[in-house]
């Protein structure tokens, strides 16, 4: 019934939905370091939009003559990858509302609010395995709602904690959390899977599956596309930080913009957008009394593990240990339906990223397994993901994080951190 409701508010809101209308996504061939330079200086004025740096860049039909021209002139290969966004952004959500009969539908995109009831329909459901939390609220007020799961033992357990939709438009992320979240309790309540009993009476999760709630919301109302926190800072030019530049760790390195219309804009000075605040407050404070051995942020797309470091091409001193456990966790994803997960430091497998939720958890807190997640698909969709995709990322993700927690739980802690 919710859903019907959120449908028919649907049809007022949605008239006033941007429109992707022609916009096109270019895959390029970068095969050097030059085409990189090249690339980076086509989005001056940030009109431009690059959905995976510096391969997939989503071009309005304005600039694209400009793009192209500009691209064979400097011998840059290209074909058109996404013909036209607004199609594909039909396309991903089902045109029938879904009428909830069987309680929440796992298998289509939430919005904000129907996240909010879920959160509070996981702890009726599972009342002594789950609790919630707020670590604050958002810029705009919404509340960061979080979830505290595992079996209480008495006694001061360890700690992992796993969040979504940093980034507003990679919808996919919360969906992958909220299912993941609802398979490690079904499946203990159940008692089919004795490794997930076994690994929430050894750890405290802890779950945030939307962390930007203000730019979540305004994806679904406003701007499909929009990726950063919805603040406006004064004398900023445009709207929106990017929260995964904005931790105080490393801010204002490499891979991170000083422009407000940047999409990976740092913001006017670490932890100025408050949802990162509150985070990396909780979670300071929370590690005072409980030792945090995994950070998982949910990002989409193009499959991919990366740990540490992303503001520098050193590799952090406990690499090796990250290596072993992102090899496991990829090949149980892998194991699942064949999907192919890379893996290895931000800055050398992907481009570097200083200010990032997961440079903060292992350089800040010094949480050994500290990572950003990187979901599907490798650019046919894009952020664009149907839903009939939700089921295989979300259960492979399942996987890959049972078989890397009980790798964790195995390793022994690291007598001296090198942090
Ligand atoms: O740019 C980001 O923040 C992440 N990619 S996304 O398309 N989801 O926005 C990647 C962060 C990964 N870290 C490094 N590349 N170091
Ligand atoms: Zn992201």
């Amino acid at each position: 019934m919710q859903r019907l409701v959120v449908f028919s508010l649907c049809l007022v809101a949605c008239m006033a939905m941007e429109s992707f209308d022609g916009y096109k996504v270019l895959r390029m061939e970068v095969t050097s370091e030059e085409h990189i330079e090249i690339i980076s200086e086509l989005d001056f004025d940030h009109e431009l939009d690059f959905w995976d740096f510096p391969r997939d860049l989503m071009v309005p039909p304005h600039l694209l003559e400009f793009v192209q021209f500009y691209l064979k002139s400097n011998e840059i290969n290209h074909v058109v990858w996404i013909e036209d966004v607004q199609a594909k952004i039909d396309a991903a959500v089902s045109e029938e509302p879904h009428i909830d009969v069987d309680g929440f539908d796992y298998y289509v995109y939430h919005n904000y609010s129907e996240i909010m009831v879920w959160v509070d329909s996981i702890v009726e459901a599972y009342p002594t395995l789950a609790s919630t939390f707020s670590v604050g609220l958002s810029h705009e007020g919404r509340d960061l709602k979080c979830l505290k799961i595992g079996i209480d033992t008495g006694k001061t357990k360890r700690a992992i904690w796993f969040n979504g939709a940093i980034h507003a438009r990679e919808w996919v992320s919360p969906a992958t959390v909220m299912w993941m979240t609802n398979a490690l309790l079904s499946n203990h309540t159940t008692g089919t899977d004795e490794d997930v009993t076994f690994l929430l009476e050894s750890f405290d999760m802890y779950i945030l599956p939307v962390m930007n709630p203000d730019g979540y919301e305004y994806s679904w109302t406003t701007n499909r596309m929009w990726r950063k926190t919805r603040t406006h800072h004064p004398g900023d030019l445009c709207y929106g930080t990017d929260p995964n530049r904005n931790f105080d760790y490393m801010w204002g390195g490499l891979g991170a913009s000083n422009v407000s219309c940047a999409s990976t804009y740092r913001g006017p000075h670490a932890l100025s957008e408050v949802e990162v605040k509150n985070v990396v407050e909780f979670i300071r404070q929370q590690s005072q009394s409980q030792t945090f051995r995994l950070f998982i942020d949910y990002h989409s797309y193009s499959q991919m593990m990366l740990s540490t470091w992303g503001h520098t091409y050193d590799l952090p001193p406990d690499y090796d240990l990250m290596e072993e456990h992102m090899k496991i966790h990829t090949e149980a994803i892998h194991d699942a339906f064949g999907a192919n997960y890379t893996y290895g430091p931000g800055s050398r497998i992907l481009y570097p990223v200083s200010g990032g939720s997961r440079d903060w958890g292992y350089g800040d807190r010094g949480i050994p397994y500290s990572y950003t997640i990187e979901l599907r698909d490798t650019g046919e969709h894009g952020f664009l993901l149907p839903e009939d995709q939700i089921y295989e990322t979300a259960f492979e993700n399942y996987r890959g994080l049972i078989a890397g927690l009980l790798h964790i739980e195995a390793t022994p802690v690291r007598a001296q951190r090198h942090v």
